[in-house]
């Protein structure tokens, strides 16, 4: 007898027994699901090319083995996070079965702790976002400005764009009244450029050391955390009131560019004035423009409102299901470009001054390039919200100027990652890192990805025989701009003392329909206001921006108008300014169609067609989901809502579901004469009121009877499917119709 070989062979029968299945499949308090699972195990999906682990560098060169492909999911079986291939993830390891779980479940332990810190801290601006990757291709045009190699011809640099609100939580909704971030990471061949910029072209704050103060006003109220999201309420127009250089930007709030129809309708701008420099050393200054190729586009209030409880996901959602469906949202990039002078001034605008514009008609924006998103995020956490950007990150080519606000962000965005992404190795995360090599002399530090090798990170050294070197003709040029002697002071430039001829250079170049949504705007947020002193304050401020705008909002708030107390400044409008009164493409625009079983399916198929030929996204709404005949069905009448649809066309008028709320009820004053769903007529009924165009062929006729709007602008009966299609497509370049507004 043995006693080791006898040991060891029962330790064989015990793991043995182990392994075999311990009950029969699915029966409970098995170990296995009651439910089945497929049980062929198979590769998870490979991670996208950007996600591969970085090859370690060596500042010699050398060359180390390199670690497996990804830190992604690899391979068939669940693992621990040590590659240990698990047996049960289901059940913690306890003490019998109605036993207390062991301290010893390693298992169990790794996975409740991972998960207890799956969340990161959210941005302290800018929380709520969304992001997409995509392609820039240069136009050349540039290229005579700077020696930036991802603006010469033909150029093609790979993107990846990040929008957001300023305020909001990262749960908050997304069509709130706000200022939208709009980030651009491009990975050039000369390291990264992250043009950081917003969809308004002002900023409220002149000088970055009183971003606290803005932020903590706009933000909510401490005591209560609301409102979530709102810039209606007393310490935002408290700040804006005494603090009039905002009044620019607050009037931009108040328009309809605070509450966009969809990330892929929004104008991006840089905000600051850059330096250009090109290989000769020559240069000029720019503010850069995203112009959509959609066209600027809003919500009305009433369907931002809607949006933000039926979908409060309503501008992540278009965005990830435009890239689905094929209809790729897309930008040109533009600059405005001036001589670089002493002054820094253009037209007499003070260039350094982020709350001024230079108007379009002054300065044409001109196309250098184009950019086109047209993939999803994989993975949100690893790529929208893992996205850092620093305006520090700049190719060679592109500098900085003393606009006094760009310069404090360059601090700020490297500084906030510190917290935000836990160390200083945020650039290693796979979303940030640059898609050329990188040899920096950084070490250690958090999260540490890299191998580094090498003896002598620093410079100069002999013992790794001067490596890196630095590259005297391609590398960074910070471009030698003479500082004019001066003391140090905390002062501003006097320009800076102008806050209301811009604010009225706005308001005058809105058209009638946008000033009114404007006075509503101011009348709504100053309303929910509780302190009379602030009301009165902004109102006169308004004074300062225009009369008719300033009666109208004491009006509505019952208030007497001051009189302003400074002059009205003597400005003309600036034309491109105003979203109405342009055609844009249809493309990627949202088309409902009504259809029931009774309709005729064949024509509601045609149109379907037609409307994906022509570029846009059909969605079929039915009585319940599923098929209707041969045609999948994407909305339900319970699904549905209006301010998903750029234009609805009815083919059907579908009686009310046996489950509906009581289709008439003369008493509680529901439309219709009960024949028609009310769903339905709640779908028309809103679509026309926010504008939209409408049509209708065969029974679809009777909802426009039923809803009252039959006849009116933008509302077209016609004989069959092709022509109400054809009649709809002739009122979306429009974006709305404009005539139902008074
Ligand atoms: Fe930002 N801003 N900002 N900002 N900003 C941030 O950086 C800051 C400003 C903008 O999708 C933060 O990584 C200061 C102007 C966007 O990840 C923070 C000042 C413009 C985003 C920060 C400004 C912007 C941010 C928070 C005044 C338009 C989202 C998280 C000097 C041109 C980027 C982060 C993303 C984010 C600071 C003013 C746009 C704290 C100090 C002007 C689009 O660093």
């Amino acid at each position: 007898m043995d006693p080791i070989k006898d040991a060891v062979k029962s330790a064989a029968a015990k793991i043995a027994d182990a392994a075999a299945p311990p009950a029969v499949p699915g029966k409970p308090g098995s170990g296995t699901p009651t439910v089945d699972e497929p049980t062929t195990p198979r590769e998870p999906l490979p991670p996208s090319q950007e996600q591969g682990t970085p090859a370690p560098k060596s500042p010699t060169g050398a060359s180390y083995a390199t670690p497996p492909a990804a830190n992604a999911q690899q391979g068939a079986y669940l693992t621990t996070s040590a590659g240990t291939r698990l047996r049960d993830t289901d059940h913690s390891l306890k003490a019998g079965p109605r036993g207390p779980i062991l301290m010893q479940d390693h298992h169990f332990r790794e996975k409740i702790t991972h998960f207890d810190h799956e969340r990161i801290p959210e941005r302290v601006v800018h929380a709520r976002g969304a992001g997409a990757h995509g392609v820039f291709t240069s136009y050349g045009t540039a290229s005579a400005l700077t020696r930036a190699r991802f603006l010469q011809k033909d150029v093609e640099t790979q993107v990846f764009v990040r929008f957001s609100t300023v305020l909001g939580s990262r749960g908050s909704a997304d069509t709130v009244r706000d200022t939208r971030g709009f980030a651009t990471k491009f990975y050039t061949e000369e390291g990264n450029f992250d043009l950081v910029g917003n969809n308004m072209p002002v900023f409220f704050i002149q000088d970055a050391i009183k971003f606290p103060d803005i932020v903590h006003a706009a933000k909510w109220h401490p005591d209560r955390e609301i409102p979530q999201a709102q810039s209606a309420h007393d310490t935002f127009w408290d700040f804006v009131s005494l603090h009039t250089e905002a009044q620019h930007h607050t009037i931009w709030n108040m328009s309809d560019r605070g509450i966009p129809r969809s990330y892929r309708m929004m104008e991006g701008f840089g905000v600051h004035t850059f330096r250009l420099v090109n290989e000769a050393g020559e240069t000029v200054l720019v503010k850069f423009h995203w112009k959509p190729k959609l066209g600027v586009h809003s919500l009305t209030w009433e369907e931002a409102q809607l949006a933000g409880g039926v979908d409060p996901d309503f501008h992540r959602r278009d965005l990830y299901d435009a890239i689905e469906a094929g209809a790729f949202p897309e930008w040109e990039l533009g600059v405005q470009v001036f001589p670089d002078t002493p002054e820094e001034t253009f037209a007499g605008i003070d260039l350094l001054d982020p709350t001024k514009i230079v108007p379009e008609e002054l300065a044409e924006v001109q196309p250098i390039g184009r950019m086109v998103l047209n993939r999803t995020p994989t993975n949100f956490f690893a790529e929208s919200e893992q996205v850092a950007f620093h305006l520090g990150q700049l190719p060679p080519g592109i500098d900085v100027t003393n606009d006094p606000l760009l310069q404090g962000r360059l601090f700020s965005y490297l500084d906030t990652q510190l917290t935000r992404l836990a160390g200083p190795n945020f650039n290693q995360i796979p979303i940030n890192r640059p898609h050329v090599p990188v040899n920096d002399m950084l070490r250690d530090g958090f999260h540490q990805q890299a191998v580094h090798a090498g003896v002598a990170p620093y410079r100069p050294n002999s013992l790794d025989e001067g490596n890196p070197s630095v590259d005297k003709k391609d590398g960074f040029v910070d471009v030698p701009v003479r500082i004019a002697e001066a003391p140090k002071i905390r002062q501003n430039p006097v320009s800076f003392d102008d806050h209301f001829s811009q604010a009225r250079l706005f308001w005058l170049s809105m058209s009638p329909v946008e000033q009114e949504h404007i006075i509503r705007a101011y009348s709504f947020e100053l309303g929910k206001c509780y302190e009379q002193a602030i009301k009165e304050r902004q109102l006169r401020c308004l004074a300062r921006i225009d009369p008719v705008l300033c009666s109208s909002v004491a009006e509505a708030l019952g208030l007497p108008v001051p009189a302003p107390d400074g002059p009205i400044a003597e400005v003309t409008g600036s034309p491109a300014l105003s979203q109405i009164g342009h055609e844009w493409p249809a493309d990627g625009r949202l088309i409902g169609i009504v259809a029931d079983a009774g309709a005729d399916l064949t024509a509601v198929g045609s149109v379907r067609e037609a409307v994906f030929a022509a570029g846009m996204v059909p969605l079929l709404i039915a009585p319940h989901g599923g098929k209707l005949g041969p045609l999948d069905v994407q909305r339900t009448f319970a699904t549905a809502r209006s301010i998903e649809f750029d234009a609805i066309l009815l083919a059907a008028a579908p009686p009310p579901a046996p489950d509906a709320v009581p289709a008439r009820d003369e008493k509680a004053g529901a439309p219709g004469n009960g024949a028609v769903d009310p769903r339905v007529l709640l779908l028309v009924t809103e679509a026309w009121r926010h504008a939209k165009a409408i049509g209708a062929w065969d029974a679809g006729a009777d909802v426009l009877a039923q809803a009252g709007v039959a006849g009116t602008p933008g509302v077209v009966t016609a004989a069959g499917a092709t022509e109400a299609l054809t009649a709809v497509q002739e009122l979306l370049p429009a974006h709305r119709v404009w005539q139902r507004f008074r």
